[in-house]
């Protein structure tokens, strides 16, 4: 009896043993992106496609319902003579932004790079005839600035996707799943090795088909097997699955759901994104002129760092390559500001202590800094359970001591004689 259960413990053993080798375990090199990543803060998500002619976003043909056939010809006349991959990386510069996430195939399925696996690309569909993405990867390398390849699952004109066929057992009934399961693993395959400076591959559009077998296992492997430091997200609204490396948000802060994409996306222990829009579109508008404002910007990327989460700011460029002025004048301040508060966003993280009613707080090291960002409702502002003691607080602006007290439950640090800064009024507490 005895040895009986001896031998089933022992299985017991193996199979857990071989559950456990099917589990993920990030290399070293991507631990290292991922930590990377995490002090970067803050980057500039672009959607870029043929959509961008009709000046009316990414989602032009779907919501307009033009012909796949019909759609296409957009290709025939997308040449981005004025597109400069300097500029590009420049102008994320000029932001303070430390790296690019570019759509390299949305939705739409036009591949905006070079691709042997369809001939529906820029370089070979359209008079442009060249790779964008390939001098954005080169130059983003020379001036060391991370890249991100946006890569959509969804596809609105494969055959072989067949979007709107019903899905039976996992697969489209109308499509050949195979087929497509193996595009993207050729194309994936050219992006993680074809462009330099490649850390990141930002998926989305697994929402449209929650009931297929997205293969994700081989694909996450394939990705992880070609290079193990880049760092893989999915846009799926879902809690992480197994082979993610960050876990993305849509449109809200982590925990938030204004927008009702992340109903599901239950925080885990991944480094985090959130991506917003600079205006209310991701791809080109020529109408949407709801520019989001410097201090809103700001805010948005100080909320998500009091929150350990990274800001991915996306901008629409117009067809002809060119970014819209008023991005680029809103951005330049938002540079301004991070020239002279960036030590309290990069390298920091978050999380520490709760988001209260006047801000976030990150650390780095033994510095906290309090971001205030709304009228505190008393005189003071209250920081709960601060590990270790404070030794010294100062206004980030000019060094001046601000007066506080500690006290088991936390620091109240007294903000009633402080001038508030018009954006964020940043105090530094060293602690020992
Ligand atoms: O449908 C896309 C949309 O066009 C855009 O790319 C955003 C970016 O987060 N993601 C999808 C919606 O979830």
């Amino acid at each position: 009896m005895i040895k009986k259960l001896t031998l089933i413990a022992l299985l017991l053993y193996c199979l857990n043993a071989n559950a456990q080798t099917a589990t993920y375990t990030p290399t070293a090199d991507n631990l290292e992106t991922r930590e990377h990543f995490q002090d970067m803060k803050f980057g500039l998500f672009i959607h870029w496609g043929i959509y961008s002619e009709l000046g009316d976003g990414e989602w032009v043909m779907h919501d307009r319902k033009i012909p796949y056939n019909n759609y296409k010809r957009l290709a025939d006349f997308f040449n981005p003579q004025a597109f400069n991959a300097k500029e590009w990386v420049q102008f994320a510069k000029r932001a303070g932004m430390k790296y690019i996430t570019i759509t390299s195939r949305h939705h739409d399925g036009f591949s905006m790079f070079g691709t042997k696996a369809s001939s529906y690309n820029i370089v070979d569909a359209t008079p442009y005839h060249k790779d964008p993405l390939m001098e954005l990867a080169k130059e983003c390398q020379k001036e060391g600035i991370e890249l991100h390849f946006y890569y959509s699952l969804l596809d609105w004109g494969r055959p072989d996707y067949a979007f709107g066929s019903p899905i039976v057992n996992g697969v489209p009934v109308n499509g050949d799943w195979d087929s497509y399961i193996k595009f993207m693993k050729a194309q994936l395959t050219e992006l993680c090795t074809n462009y330099p400076a490649v850390k990141g591959i930002w998926f989305d559009g697994y929402w449209e088909r929650t009931n297929v077998n997205w293969h994700l296992d081989e694909i996450y492997g394939l990705i992880h097997k070609l290079n193990p430091a880049i760092i893989i997200g999915n846009n799926h609204h879902e809690a992480v699955k197994e082979g993610e490396d960050f876990q993305m948000f849509e449109k809200d802060l982590p925990g938030g759901n204004t927008t009702g994409f992340s109903g599901k996306s239950k925080i885990g222990q991944l480094p985090l994104e959130t991506c917003e829009t600079i205006n209310n579109s991701w791809g080109f508008n020529i109408t949407d002129r709801s520019y989001k404002s410097v201090k809103q910007i700001i805010h948005y990327m100080v909320n998500a760092a009091g929150r350990n989460a990274n800001f991915l700011l996306n901008i629409g460029p117009m067809p002809n390559g060119k970014i819209q002025p008023e991005f680029a004048d809103t951005l330049a301040l938002v540079g301004d500001w991070m020239q002279k508060n960036g030590e309290s966003i990069y390298g920091t993280r978050g999380n520490l202590i709760a988001p209260q009613q006047w801000g976030v707080v990150t650390y780095k090291n033994k510095t906290l800094y309090a971001h205030v960002l709304n009228t505190p409702q008393q005189p003071y502002i209250f920081l709960p359970q601060v590990k270790g003691k404070v030794i010294k607080a100062t206004l980030m602006s000019d060094g001046s001591s601000v007066k506080y007290k500690q006290q088991p439950e936390g620091v109240f640090v007294y903000a009633d004689n402080i001038k508030p800064d018009a954006i964020d009024t940043i105090i530094e507490l060293t602690t020992n």
